[in-house]
């Protein structure tokens, strides 16, 4: 039994044709959002549509929250949440949907305000459904629409009562529009935006276009408002007074990311007054470039798909703001917005507060991949009114934002006539603006060559024009709309993509995949992901790969990509005695920021003041002279920081707020040494089971220490497994090989020591074993030697492998059990974590946290919290020294059991701190969707030699 609304090619029935959106007074306006009756029915067809009628009693209906997902509320009664990535959850048979189709009849009764007017029309307006939904009103069946991303609007004036009308909105969670819907993302049904609305007085306008663009020769912006109604325009601070239709071209500050100037106007007609905010801006590609307002823009952008981890796609103006706020404060000055238009209103917060927008279509059918892209509706006319349906409801109502510079025909949609289509209706729509699309490597439909997740020797060959492709591909600015999969522990490499972005210039940057995590608020389970709502087919927490956590928290790989595309460089001179300042902004100047100074001694700041820098213009640089360094200081570590602050409040952060900084050392670390003995080594001694060797206990049969003074110490060896990452679970693009795989076949969670000797000498106790998984011939043949100067206990460690090995060592180190352990205070590399290619953002400075402050809560439980390049820690009561730096990690678990969990909950500490202190670490990479870590980042097996000075604090 087919439905044929729900199943077939087309976009709808009855909706008016697409217009511009803008905010609305409350005057004009009715918010229909609130509480609904909902009635949610297995199937499409398994109730009547009686429900619309007046009159029908609907009180013992369920309430549902509108904008919401009604699979979000209920506490399951109404349905559950389902994950897939690109696979389609329901059989693929083009149009039809499956039976079994989740239905939510939706009703609410509304009076009309008294001061609604009694002239002109109104119009009923939904901003997003999914899937799809018909709709009645007073018991009219007014129309029917897919597009679940895309506004649509119905003429109701004709239906209006004063009071008691009824609104009745069927949705169906599977419509052919799901084909078209196909996006890596929780499944997720309902009236998930606002329902409002509109009065619309005779002489109102439909829709308007305004076109504001910049000359940078001239200093001028040009106006012109086309109106399908006419009227006048007035911009007050400049002056301007035209008609609808007319053209003014008068001097303006222009729009950008980095200065997003808005003049505020009006559309004056007959029957209302529509506030504009007009940014002048040209966006053109030249030179091969993607240029605005005549300079080439370089893109340091996330991916932002909608998410909120109670409400889900349902985002109320705070927390859409909130996203825009944390943009701006890490430095990010661009956003795709994948992989559908956003709430309409979060394109306003980008005009206001500046970030450029690929603004992408409500299209991805990726799960034909699975069938080689067979009976893809992008290539299937049938299809291609829908698309074009949806291209027209993006660009229409998206059209007047000055942040928009780029439209997106889509997101892994394959390749076809459809999206040729949708790219011809665009350009010849909207000629002030780019055409972007990924999937196609011809480019034949785009402006610009984009990829996701290319390698860095393949962008780096992209940046020197030495890549194949059509001609027309080769003569295309590049972009990465998608790279560093931001899943779990990482990204790693990012700094290594920044610096190939800022040696080509046809690298114009990219968009980190992606911003949130889609973790959703669970009782049991602290966030819930792909699998957990028992779904049949699911890609588990894949849907997890955001720089934030859920609750919008930062995670490192946020705090790393803040460093990474900072604005300004701050890097040593050379000469020792000035720091080398450069300005990295497309269009800004430096004088918003202060520069401060400030030097550190062993880790501690011992001075600092400000520092004078000139307005740099954007590309320059200078070389600024640093004070005297203070004396005193000559027998420590030394360094200088610099740090660029907001020297004034802005809309987005207060004065003072970080943009950049850089560190510039001055004398470089004493090694720790032993002191000649304050009083004579004993040496080692047997008896009663123990050896003593000063400060330490030590068991004799084994050889493993039990005590250093009062400390209680144990379980202290060689340590080479970590909990795999996501990305250690991926599979590199480029070699087809998955490090936490080769690690698992190989053994390598589950090393025996075998005890070879316990050697007590003159003056070392010496500990001979060797290390090596079952079933394998590979091993690490591990010597740990142990001296004394009475009050400090050296452990040197040395290692050689046996044997050529067959894949790099997810760590090399030793780790140990402390009885208890709180405050931890460390001097390296901090305060956040930091592995070999994500420690950017890490700086050298005394650091403190507490162990639970150490840890970083991933969705998925896996390696996390190493602090780097630590001189020295204190911890549990022993200080820590290290011979070279190290990597220190600790935590109330062991990494077996962080290994085993598979949500948070299920990490549950106990009394024994566990601490790793790593002579290396193996990359990060960004394996979980893209290429391991660079072979400079990867941990080979080899001969190491490394030492910890143990003492106890007092
Ligand atoms: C890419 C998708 O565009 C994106 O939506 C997301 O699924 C991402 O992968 C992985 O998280 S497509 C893939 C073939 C690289």
């Amino acid at each position: 039994m087919t439905n044929h609304y729900v199943e077939d090619y087309s976009p709808g029935r009855g909706a008016l044709t697409p217009r511009a959106w803008y905010p609305l007074s409350d005057a004009k306006a009715l918010s229909l959002n609130g509480s609904w009756r909902l009635r949610v029915s297995p199937t499409a067809d398994a109730e009547d549509d009686s429900f619309a009628e007046p009159g029908f009693d609907a009180g013992d209906w369920a309430r549902v929250v509108v904008p919401g997902h009604w699979v979000l509320q209920g506490d399951g009664c109404f349905g559950r949440p389902a994950y897939t990535n690109h696979r389609y959850p329901f059989p693929v048979d083009p149009p039809r949907v499956p039976t079994e189709n989740p239905t939510g009849d939706h009703l609410r009764v509304f009076d009309l305000p008294e001061d609604w007017p009694a002239d002109g029309g109104a119009v009923l307006r939904f901003d997003g459904v999914e899937s799809c939904a018909r709709v009645w009103l007073n018991g009219t069946d007014i129309g029917e629409f897919k597009g679940s991303r895309l506004p649509h609007e119905f003429a109701v004036g004709h239906l209006l009562e004063r009071s008691g009308n009824v609104l009745a909105v069927r949705v169906h969670q599977w419509s052919a529009g799901s084909y078209l819907e196909d996006q890596d993302q929780w499944w997720l049904p309902g009236i998930f935006r606002d329902v409002t609305l509109l009065h619309r007085p005779a002489g109102s306008a439909g829709d308007f276009f305004v076109h504001a663009s910049y000359d940078h020769h001239t200093g001028r912006g040009t106006l012109l408002v086309d109106s399908d109604i006419e009227g006048r325009v007035t911009v007050p601070a400049l002056g301007i007074d035209i008609a609808t239709g007319e053209t003014v071209t008068v001097p303006v500050c222009p729009w950008s990311a980095e200065v997003p100037t808005l003049y505020e106007g009006e559309l004056t007609t007959e029957g209302e007054r529509v506030p504009l905010r007009i940014g002048f801006r040209t966006v053109e590609s030249a030179d091969g470039l993607i240029k605005v307002n005549g300079r080439a823009v370089l893109f340091k952008g996330v991916n932002r798909h909608e998410w909120h981890r109670e409400t889900g796609r349902a985002l109320d103006l705070e927390t859409m703001r909130q996203d825009v706020l944390l943009m701006k404060r890490h430095n990010l000055n661009a956003v795709r917005t994948s992989h559908y238009p956003p709430h309409p209103a979060f394109l306003d917060l980008c005009d206001e507060y500046g970030l450029w927008v690929i603004d992408e279509c409500d299209l991805e059918t990726h799960g034909f991949v699975e069938q080689a892209w067979r009976d893809n509706p992008a290539d299937d006319d049938r299809w291609t009114p829908a698309l074009l349906d949806r291209a027209a409801r993006m660009v229409e109502r998206d059209k007047n934002h000055p942040s928009v510079i780029i439209w997106s025909l889509g997101n892994e949609a394959g390749t076809g006539r459809g999206l040729t289509a949708m790219a011809e209706w665009i350009h010849a729509r909207d000629t002030s603006r780019l055409v972007h699309y990924e999937g196609d490597g011809s480019c034949r439909d785009t402006d610009m060559y984009s990829r996701m997740y290319a390698g860095h020797a393949e962008v780096e060959q992209i940046g020197k024009e030495l890549d194949g492709g059509t001609r027309k591909r080769r003569e295309l600015p590049f972009i990465l709309c998608e790279y560093a999969h931001a899943m779990g522990n990482g990204p790693g490499g990012l700094a290594d993509y920044q610096r190939l972005f800022e040696a080509y210039d046809r690298l114009q940057g990219g968009f980190v995949w992606e911003w949130i995590d889609h973790g959703i608020a669970h009782p049991g389970l602290g966030y819930a992901y792909g699998g957990d709502f028992g779904e049949e087919l699911h890609d588990g927490n894949f849907v997890c790969d955001g720089l934030l956590f859920p609750d919008r928290r930062p995670s490192p790989g946020l705090v790393e990509y803040k460093k990474v595309i900072e604005p300004v460089r701050i890097v040593p001179d050379g000469t020792g005695g000035s720091v080398r300042v450069t300005n990295g902004y497309d269009f800004a100047d430096l004088s918003a920021l202060a520069f401060e100074w400030s030097y550190q001694a062993d880790g501690e700041t011992v001075a600092s003041g400000s520092l004078s820098v000139p307005a740099l213009a954007p590309g320059e640089s200078a070389d600024v002279k640093l004070p005297q360094p203070p004396a005193g200081h000559e027998a420590v570590e030394t360094q200088w920081t610099v740090r660029a602050v907001l020297a004034a409040d802005t809309a987005w952060a207060p004065e003072g707020h970080e943009i950049a900084w850089g560190q510039i050392p001055v004398a470089a670390r004493p090694l720790p040494v032993l002191r000649p003995a304050v009083r004579p080594v004993l040496g080692p001694v047997a008896g009663d089971g123990v050896i003593t060797l000063g400060p330490a206990a030590f068991d004799a049969r084994t050889g493993a220490p039990k005590a250093i003074g009062a400390i209680e110490v144990s379980d202290l060896r060689l340590d080479v497994w970590r909990a795999p990452t996501d990305n250690d679970e991926g599979t590199d693009w480029l070699t087809g090989s998955c490090d936490a795989k080769l690690w698992r076949d190989l053994g390598l969670h589950r090393m025996r020591h075998r005890l070879d000797a316990v050697e007590p000498g003159e003056n070392a106790l010496t500990v001979r074993t060797r290390v090596a998984p079952a079933a394998s011939e590979f091993g690490l043949t591990t010597v740990y030697r142990w001296t004394s100067d009475g009050d400090r206990l050296r452990l040197a460690v040395s290692v050689s492998p046996d044997g050529e090995w067959p894949a790099p060592l997810p760590r090399l180190g030793v780790r140990l059990a402390l009885a208890c352990a709180d405050t931890v205070r460390w001097f390296g590399a901090g305060p956040g974590e930091a592995y070999p290619d994500t420690k950017s953002a890490a700086r050298l400075a005394r650091h403190e946290s507490t162990v639970d402050g150490l840890q970083t809560p991933y969705l998925r439980p896996q390696e996390n919290g190493a602090r780097a390049d630590v001189r020295w820690a204190e911890i549990g009561g022993l200080r820590i020294e290290g011979d070279p730096a190290f990597h220190l990690t600790a935590r109330r678990w062991t990494t077996e059991q962080l290994d085993a969990a598979t949500h948070l909950t299920d990490l549950t500490p106990g009394d024994t701190v566990w601490v790793n202190l790593d002579h290396a670490l193996h990359g990060i990479g960004t394996a979980s969707c893209g290429p391991s870590p660079l072979p400079q980042y990867q941990l080979r097996a080899q001969r190491a030699e490394f030492s910890f000075v143990f003492s106890q604090l007092h």
